[in-house]
């Protein structure tokens, strides 16, 4: 009886793929809801959805480092009889970073590396009308012998990526190279006049009978008008495989693709049986376009010299680790272009396949790379990893026309350069395995990628020149910080200048630049190490200025387009690098905002960069230095309706001093065809004694703004002491003063006021506020700028010395309120651990106009503070 009804559905299933030309032999099916995971530490199973991560909260948390090992999980699939005939496979899109799978108990296949796809064949452990047991084993620990040791963003560990069940005919476009499409689509030519395609074709075969196909392949132009139609008959015996190669040539006047015109023509790719039912279908864009690199041209697009400007991603976003649903991460694509970009490097790893899908739809050039960062391992197990995964790589992201560059290395020589605890004979080793990694890697990436531009980013170090790793790769990403961790701004054109002189032939981009922003944080004059937005521009335009002017440089990428999670780093918000252009959340700064006017030439832009700025704040100066961004020549700026000014924006940009009002003010920026107005409350204060104030606070050393959004506490720049104002008294000249920005504590335990703790007075005796009189609430910040051991600042990039217990202890200090002795012999060393924020509260009443005088009386070493926070108490 079974039998019969199984004979009935398959006869059914037959007439309907025969009436509807369904594909009745195959599907794919999502898997992902509904998995139980815990931690192989843990007891307790819970359930979760993919995509995920086990490291959403532990890599923000105070605690140093984030969950690193091993997490199951586990689900119930339940396949049926009429399944039985197909090949069926577990796909996962990308585990970080080392994954077994078990189909009922069984080992089914395992996958090294956390950034690449991966399929197993489970046809032969699955059980049929019954359910199936599918354990995914993930680790996310250290692995000597697996990319990337060391980088500077969070690896977070877990099935991050789409998980699905693809059950097949018996022949199917193969799955089993590395999990490519089984399609390759190759352009041997390309000119404006004429073009042809060569699709290489794998087919998998199950089936031990004689058996023929028909291979059908479409090419339709992007209005769907055909262009022409291949057909192919295969002739299949005894489980082998075939691999076929058919070719569209002679395609005349080809419409090429390129960021400013995106054409994609389609191609369909169709099996079907001797009966002309759908075994398989396959489809993906073909772009008509040709690339080539030149030392003194830069990049060559379809024959043209082709400036790129964009940006670098990282795929993590806030809240969500690297577990981040599809549309966040295509809202991003679309925040790229709309910004005006034309190229994306996926840095420092391939990301979703499906952004690379958007990047050929929208118009935007790729640079896609594997993650081998900082460091390699000189062992056979690692070369084996690496070149396994620019394998996958390559396969999995071949088809897209937008990928125009494979990159493999980035900064490969960091670890070399800054840690000096191998002997000499240890470095020329690593330099010499190092080299014969990369040489290996790209020998691969040009026999297996031919016609793409092969690249390397490299760190500011002459070590790249001398090893000659340099001259491997056709285009060289340089990865330049001049103005933050190394030099000035304008260092940048004399760089890119030398290194063109000595190496002509090399053709040569910048991969990276940027500093660290924070949207709460103002200055002016913006300095570096302010994570001012000001700066943040400054560093920008003139980057911009820089390579604008030099032809030889094949284009720029920001680092990055948006703030990611990197555990270790510290900045104003800790376990964040916050040099993106976008926040984590991707809402955008106003360096944003600047490109935009800079990229897009279509239609007037106009802005106001105070995006994040409702409030301001003026002592005793009448104005405020505002930029105007357009991408018109000139524009007019209004005060409260009045006209302000008439002006002339340079590179984008016109800064203008603002004579703001006491109380509300609205600023407009009108240009030919665009306006914006921005509106600001503004409290002019020229004497603390004038007015009643509920609350002031000054951020006490610091020469920037920072504006505590949480509390909606302004806390404002140091000065020193003038009267009817606040500040500093005396001459603070000490050498401590001077503690080098970049080596403060970071991530602060105990608060997320970072930016006032990163900046403080050391050896500030006496600080006074000249409040009126009446009651205060009077809070102190202090932390200690030195730590017990210096293993823990940012990014490490220091050679570690010995521990500081010793030096650290020697500050001690009485506090003083207005004579009022509040603490006795602070030792902040002994008393909190490292980058601990301590705050001290206490209640003042202020007499007979005497104002308010904080006194920090040194018994041993400088006193140091951080911060106050004043409160009336009158009101
Ligand atoms: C680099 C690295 C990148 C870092 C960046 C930074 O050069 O390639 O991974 O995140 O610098 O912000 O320091």
């Amino acid at each position: 009886m079974a039998q019969i009804a199984h004979l009935q559905r398959l006869w059914f299933l037959w007439v309907l793929s025969v009436l509807f030309i369904i594909p009745v032999f195959g599907q794919n099916i999502d898997l992902n809801t509904g998995w139980q995971f815990r931690l192989d530490k843990n007891t307790d199973w819970d359930t979760v959805n993919i995509p995920h991560t086990w490291n959403a909260e532990d890599a923000f948390d105070d605690e140093k480092g984030y969950f690193r090992g091993k997490g199951t999980y586990k689900k119930q699939i339940f396949i049926s009889t009429e399944q039985q005939d197909q090949i069926h496979y577990l796909h996962f899109n990308g585990v970080n970073q080392e994954t077994d799978v078990f189909v009922n108990g069984k080992k089914v296949g395992s996958h090294r590396g956390g950034y690449t796809a991966f399929n197993f064949n489970i046809t032969s452990f699955l059980k049929y009308d019954d359910y199936n047991l599918i354990e995914v084993m993930v680790d996310n620990s250290h692995n000597e012998d697996i990319p990337p040791l060391d980088a500077d963003f969070t690896f977070w560990g877990g099935i991050y990526r789409d998980v699905q069940l693809i059950s097949k005919a018996q022949q199917h476009f193969s799955l089993s190279d590395v999990a490519s499409e089984g399609f390759y689509i190759n352009y041997p030519q390309v000119s404006e006049k004429k073009a042809s395609l060569d699709i290489k074709i794998l087919v998998d075969n199950f089936s031990e009978n004689e058996i023929k196909n028909n291979l059908v392949l479409t090419l339709t132009d992007a209005e769907g008008q055909l262009i022409a139609t291949k057909n192919k008959t295969l002739k299949f015996d005894n489980l082998r495989p075939k691999e076929i190669s058919i070719q569209f040539s002679d395609l005349k006047n080809p419409k090429l693709w390129s960021p400013e015109r995106p054409y994609l023509y389609h191609l369909e790719l169709k099996l079907l049986d001797n009966e002309g039912r759908l075994l398989d279908k396959k489809h993906h864009s073909v772009g008509f376009r040709w690339v080539s690199v030149n030392a003194d041209h830069g990049l060559l697009l379809n024959g043209k010299p082709y400036k790129m400007i964009g940006v670098n991603r990282h795929q993590d976003f806030e809240g969500y680790g690297n577990a981040v649903p599809m549309a966040l991460q295509e809202k991003d694509i679309y925040l790229i272009k709309e910004m005006g970009a034309n190229v994306i490097r996926f840095a420092h790893y391939p990301h979703s396949r499906e952004l690379y899908k958007l990047c050929d739809e929208l118009g935007i050039l790729v640079w896609t790379e594997i993650p081998i960062v900082n460091k390699v391992t000189n062992t056979i197990a690692f070369f084996e990893t690496a070149l396994k995964m620019q394998e996958e790589h390559i396969k999995q992201y071949y088809n897209h026309p937008s990928v125009i560059m494979f990159g493999y290395m980035n900064e490969i020589f960091l670890r070399l350069a800054f840690d000096k605890k191998e002997t000499e004979q240890e470095r020329e080793l690593r330099k010499t395995f190092t080299y014969d990694l990369a040489k290996q890697l790209e020998d691969l990436t040009r026999q297996e990628a031919p016609n793409r531009v092969t690249v390397m980013a490299l760190h500011f170090n002459e070590l790249y020149n001398e090893t000659e790793i340099a001259d491997l790769a056709m285009l060289v990403g340089w990865n330049l910080y001049f103005g933050w961790y190394n030099g000035e701004i304008d260092d940048l054109g004399k760089f890119l200048d030398e290194q063109h002189q000595r190496y002509p032939n090399r053709p040569i981009m910048i991969s990276e630049y940027g500093p660290g922003a924070d949207v709460r944080i103002s200055a002016d004059p913006p300095i570096k190490y302010d994570y001012s937005q000001a700066y943040q521009l400054k560093l920008h335009k003139r980057y911009y200025e820089q390579v604008m002017e030099r032809d030889f440089v094949a284009g720029m990428t920001a680092w990055n387009f948006a703030d990611f999670g990197s555990e270790f780093r510290g900045e104003a918000i800790p376990h964040v690098n916050q040099k993106g252009l976008v926040l984590y959340n991707r809402e955008p700064k106003d360096i944003y905002y600047w490109y935009q006017v800079m990229l897009n030439q279509k239609e007037a832009l106009a802005h106001i960069a105070l995006t994040y700025q409702d409030q301001l704040t003026l002592i005793d100066i009448n104005t405020y230095k505002v930029n105007f961004f357009s991408n018109q020549k000139t524009g007019t700026a209004y005060l409260n309706g009045k006209k302000l000014k008439d002006l002339e924006f340079n590179t984008g940009v016109a800064a203008l001093d603002v004579p703001f009002v006491d109380g509300n003010n609205t600023l407009e920026l009108k240009t030919n065809g665009a306006s914006v107005e921005k509106r600001l409350s503004v409290i002019k204060i020229n004497n603390l004694t004038d007015r009643e104030i509920s609350k002031l606070a000054i951020n006490i050393g610091a020469t920037i703004h920072f504006q505590d959004t949480k509390t909606n506490t302004q806390f404002l720049r140091d000065r020193a002491y003038s009267k009817g104002l606040y500040g500093y008294v005396g001459n603070l000249g000490t050498d401590e003063g001077d503690i080098e920005k970049k080596w403060i504590p970071n991530n602060i335990k105990n608060s997320d006021l970072e930016p006032v703790y990163q900046n403080m007075l050391i050896g500030c005796e006496r600080y006074k506020v000249d409040l009126p009189n009446g009651n205060y609430k009077v809070t102190l910040y202090f932390v200690e700028p030195k730590l017990k051991s210096d293993v823990d600042l940012i990014y490490n990039l220091k050679s570690t010395s010995a521990t500081l217990e010793d030096s650290v202890q020697k500050r001690v200090f009485d506090i003083l309120v207005n004579g009022n002795l509040i603490r006795s012999h602070v030792n902040l060393a002994k008393e909190y651990p490292d980058k601990y924020g301590v705050t001290q509260t206490t209640e003042v009443e202020i007499n007979n106009n005497e104002g308010l005088t904080i006194s920090l009386n040194p018994i041993e070493g400088k006193p140091v503070i951080s911060g106050i926070l004043i409160e009336n108490r009158n009101q």
